[in-house]
């Protein structure tokens, strides 16, 4: 991928750009906790987004995304993301990082990916992150990877409107070859566990649904939480989110907050707990436990917090029947997009048709399966040859 994006950027710019990576993400399991200061489970993975930067002397910048093949330009001057465009995220942390006096000068930039779209692993994230990476080595500026994980997740509050926690641009910027992350999104920092499953593999099913009012939903969820914190408060002492209640005050808890609020409360608790057996059981190479930990994730996140959807429960379900997969669950912010699964790696084929008739025979949708790899987080790839 890195040569289609050098190319253009030398064939349009006619200059020798600096090239960085950041990767997709996956998450093993910890779902809708980070956004509550919660613990999470993701990895990097192979796939990802490059962007080709270098300064131009002017005072504008211009774009061109492989990916859409079409150009944009925007003045420094007179920044103005919008939601909607693919340029809102250049924009986006541009515009932070100038707010955060780093001072970014025009620049022409050229980007693409082999994320599929639609499929959960988090582009967008990969995007920021892969710009602010970029922007950080061009000019020099030694930004920690931790803030442009940070300006990452601002840019989605405030110009793509979805509240969204630091897991995604977390993952992209700090991943590691071969490791999962366990994530505490509170002091935001990690502990890289290896994620080894023998012979077993990860396999992404995207449903190919993306429900409308996703991103509704999850702010919902998200106020929710905040809701119960408010009223728990009062009884428990000292809790700054649902993270700090152990589940062995559940029944106190279900007293406390209405039928509508309790079972979003129970899987924020629940889930964290779950996040903690889960890399135990990954450390101890347990992993039927580890299968069934996703699996009580998916029931959980379905039943309890009401993020999945009739084609993902379908999908899970399925895999649940199959002996040769460990674990199903959906995966990422829910009404739409993949399952993860473990899958034995020698019976993926059979695994594959299983699903795919199944599936389309319920939905009328073949679904796409797409095998990850845990790969490494951010990093520039190419320095550029000679700069303006
Ligand atoms: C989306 C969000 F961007 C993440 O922050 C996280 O909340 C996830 O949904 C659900 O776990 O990917």
């Amino acid at each position: 991928m890195i040569n289609p994006i050098q190319t253009t950027f030398r064939n349009l710019f006619e200059s020798s750009p600096l090239i960085s990576f950041a990767p997709g993400r996956i998450n093993l399991i910890g779902e809708h906790t980070d956004y509550q200061e919660g613990f999470v489970f993701p990895a990097a993975v192979k796939q990802g987004i490059w962007v080709a930067i270098q300064k131009n002397g002017l005072k504008s910048c211009r774009l061109y995304s492989l990916d859409f093949d079409q150009e944009f330009t925007f003045e420094l001057d007179t920044l103005s993301p919008k939601k909607g465009h693919w340029a809102t995220y250049v924009m986006g942390m541009v515009a932070l990082l100038n707010q955060a006096g780093y001072s970014v000068s025009g620049f022409d930039m050229v980007f693409g990916g082999n994320i599929p779209v639609g499929s959960g692993l988090s582009s967008s994230a990969a995007l920021s992150v892969a710009i602010g990476t970029a922007i950080s080595g061009l000019f020099g500026f030694e930004i920690p990877k931790k803030s442009i994980a940070l300006y990452g997740q601002k840019s989605e509050h405030l110009f793509a409107g979805v509240k969204c926690g630091i897991m995604d641009p977390y993952a992209s910027a700090f991943g590691a070859k071969g490791k999962a992350l366990l994530l505490d999104c509170r002091s935001n920092t990690h502990e890289e566990i290896p994620a080894e499953f023998g012979d077993y593999s990860l396999i992404l099913v995207n449903s190919k649904v993306k429900h409308s009012l996703a991103d509704t939903a999850y702010n919902k969820r998200r106020e929710a939480c905040e809701e119960s914190v408010r009223l728990l408060s009062a009884h428990f002492p000292g809790i700054v989110t649902l993270r700090d209640i152990p589940s062995a005050d559940m029944e106190k808890v279900e007293t406390l907050l209405s039928a509508e609020l309790y079972p979003k409360a129970k899987h924020l608790i629940t889930e964290c707990e779950r996040v903690h057996e889960a890399a135990a059981a990954l450390k101890l190479g347990n992993l039927s436990l580890f299968g069934e930990l996703l699996k009580a994730s998916h029931l959980s996140l379905s039943k309890d917090y009401e993020v999945s959807c009739p084609e993902l429960d379908f999908l899970a379900e399925k895999s649940w029947e199959i002996t040769d997969v460990i674990g199903s669950r959906m995966m990422g912010g829910g009404f739409g997009g993949c399952t993860i699964n473990l899958v034995k790696s020698s019976r993926i084929m059979d695994f594959e048709s299983r699903i795919s008739s199944a599936y389309s025979a319920r939905f009328g949708i073949v679904p796409d399966f797409i095998p990850v790899q845990i790969g490494s987080g951010a990093s520039i790839l190419k320095e550029p040859a000679d700069t303006k």
